[in-house]
């Protein structure tokens, strides 16, 4: 794949499509002990090498609500049976038993990991038209003793400094990986954002929102860390999910922030749906 040039828009979602399908035969790979040793094979030292791009490995129970998602995507648990991420990460609306979700562990192939079926799938019915890049995934059964991630219901949380997390690669064009790596973000403007120019300039003011070093690069999410959360710490202390890994044009360029669907906008049509399913 060519991930060097700026992905036109109208090719996006099948650009985010492919990069679904091969970070799924690089979770299978990975999961079938083939994937290089940077992927997986031989636990790394933290901090020496890069890593989300630009990241640190995240301890053991840091983010006890995230979880990862067998197509090779990331997501959040948003109550104990029903996983949040991205539309572009599933097919449709309906009965689906394809997908496995492992949670509770940042090593995927810890032996305490839970792993948990799906048996149906949301898929945000705006996403195609007016934008909205989230969907619903309710596992088979709800899990115990795993803390949810509580989404932003307004916009108060929706600038300063973000948190990404993510098995997704840790350089563009690279391995997915085993262990969760994490790493901050600071907000871009909706206008900053746009004048970006390329697909940037199509940015979805309401619907989406930006991050990340402009200036620099460096730090930002991956293939494979889309559907995951990005979150920061509200008023009061607490974690709030303010964005789901959504587009950017490669990863951690100067002048190519990362793209997240702007959470608080479809709060509601979130937990109508999650009410429904
Ligand atoms: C992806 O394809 C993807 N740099 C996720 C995040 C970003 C780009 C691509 C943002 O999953």
């Amino acid at each position: 794949m060519d991930t060097g040039r700026t992905i036109p828009l109208a090719d996006k979602r099948n650009f985010s499509m492919l990069t679904r399908v091969l970070a799924g035969a690089a979770a299978l790979a990975a999961a079938a002990g083939l994937a290089t040793p940077a992927a997986a094979s031989t636990p790394p030292s933290p901090g020496a090498e890069p890593q989300v791009v630009g990241g640190t490995r995240a301890d053991q129970g840091e983010f006890p609500w995230m979880v990862r998602l067998s197509m090779g995507c990331g997501g959040a648990l948003y109550t104990d049976q029903i996983v949040l991420t991205a539309a572009h990460c599933v097919d449709r609306t309906g009965a689906d038993s394809s997908i496995t979700a492992t949670l509770g562990v940042v090593d995927l192939q810890s032996s305490s990991a839970k792993k948990v079926r799906s048996t149906y799938v949301y898929r945000s019915p705006t996403y195609d038209s007016t934008g909205g890049d989230w969907a619903l995934i309710k596992l088979a059964s709800p899990v115990s003793g795993i803390p949810t991630l509580p989404i932003a219901k307004n916009a108060d949380n929706n600038s300063g400094t973000f948190t990404i997390a993510g098995w997704g690669a840790a350089q563009e064009g690279g391995a997915q990986q085993r262990y969760l790596l994490k790493a901050e973000v600071p907000f871009v403007d909706d206008s900053t954002c746009q004048s970006q120019g390329g697909d940037y300039a199509d940015l979805k003011p309401d619907a989406e929102l930006c991050a990340g070093k402009l200036d620099t690069g460096g730090v930002d999410t991956c293939q494979g860390d889309s559907g995951g959360p990005m979150f920061r710490r509200d008023g009061a202390g607490e974690w709030i999910q303010v964005g789901i890994v959504s587009w950017g044009d490669g990863c951690a360029r100067a002048h190519a922030p990362g793209v997240y669907t702007e959470v608080s906008t479809f709060a509601s049509d979130i937990a109508a749906a999650a009410g429904k399913i």
